[in-house]
């Protein structure tokens, strides 16, 4: 039997995850049979501001893991039915590539039972009676851990720009956004001119150099929510949020003309470098981000075939 906690279960999973999906409150997922122990660490964990969800039978443990999508999971190792080894099994199994901290708690701290936890790929072991003030520092380090995985596999690693993983998120939130608040967005498409000239000319360091100073022209040139991201080599994509395409025209043609300005130098020469950008805004709460996209390349397409260093809509 599922731990019905003092209120509706599926109402408090139901609203913990609308909660864990707009704030950035961490979740907690514990599984074990022993209900005082989950009472216990549940109203612990509660205390610091997180949010739990707890669970006395495998049953839905598995099933609630991957629908509520916990920040870390807690797993008793002797569980009736399938016991903890067999749940991180099914956890793997059906496993995202994310990474969710796991740490098993047991009565049993033989050296095998710890071992057999960590080959299984526990991040952690604690035994029985837990210390709950060990058990919380030792919960916010791995959440810590796991907040800075989920930072680092959405930021693209030359430019420290968000990559194109993360885009998909921000065009789906902003899609909800203009649903909501019929707050419309556009998206440019910025592709460096001859840039395979500048690696052939001054080689792939000066190449990822121009890379990683374009990024920070861009970061620092476009206001807090319009986002930056690297879409490809020497693609960047910028999402500006509350913004129609005249205005992202706009703002584009300035970044242009900026930054056409800046001179570079290497093997003691000085060089210039230009861009061409595509734009379109977003006109149906029916357009996917495949189809914005692809008419701000159209757009890009456009830009390089008449001359280069220009926008286009
Ligand atoms: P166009 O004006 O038509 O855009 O010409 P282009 O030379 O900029 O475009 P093309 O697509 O022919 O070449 C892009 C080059 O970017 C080829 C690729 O080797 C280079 N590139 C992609 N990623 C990186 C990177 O991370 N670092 C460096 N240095 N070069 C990269
Ligand atoms: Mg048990
Ligand atoms: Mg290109
Ligand atoms: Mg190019």
């Amino acid at each position: 039997m599922e731990l019905t906690y003092s209120y509706g279960h599926f109402e408090e999973v139901e609203m913990k995850k609308q909660q864990s999906r707009n704030g950035d409150v961490p979740l907690i997922q514990i599984i074990d049979d022993d209900i005082s122990i989950l009472i216990l660490l549940k109203d612990f964990l509660e205390k610091k501001g997180w949010m739990v969800i707890t669970n006395s039978t495998s049953n839905k443990a598995v099933s609630q893991y991957f629908d509520l999508q916990p920040d870390c999971v807690v797993i008793d190792v002797n569980l009736p039915n399938k016991n903890g080894f067999e749940i991180i099994e099914d956890l793997q199994i059906h496993s995202n590539k994310h990474f969710v901290p796991i740490v098993m708690i047991s009565v049993f701290n033989d050296r095998n039972t710890r071992i057999k936890a960590f080959k299984m790929g526990a991040d952690d072991f604690i035994q029985k009676p837990i210390d709950l003030e060990e058990f919380a520092v030792r919960i916010e380090r791995h959440l810590l851990r796991k907040q800075i995985y989920d930072q680092s596999v959405l930021l693209d690693e030359l430019t420290n720009l968000y990559n194109r993983r993360y885009l998909k998120v921000v065009y789906d939130r902003s899609m909800e956004e203009w649903k909501r608040n019929n707050q419309q967005f556009s998206i440019a498409i910025l592709d460096i001119d001859y840039f395979k000239k500048i690696n052939d000319r001054y080689g792939h360091v000066t190449g990822d150099l121009v890379l990683s100073t374009f990024a920070l022209f861009l970061a620092e040139n476009t206001r807090s929510n319009d986002l930056v991201f690297r879409y490809g080599g020497e693609e960047f994509i910028i999402l500006f949020q509350n913004t129609d395409y005249h205005k992202a025209y706009e703002i584009v043609s300035r970044l242009l003309a900026d930054f056409t300005t800046k001179c570079f130098e290497a093997n003691g020469e000085v060089f210039f470098v230009t861009f061409s950008a595509g734009i379109t805004g977003i006109c149906s709460k029916e357009t996917t981000m495949d189809s914005a996209i692809n008419a701000a390349d159209q757009a890009l397409y456009t830009a390089k075939n008449l001359g280069r260093s220009r926008v286009e809509c």
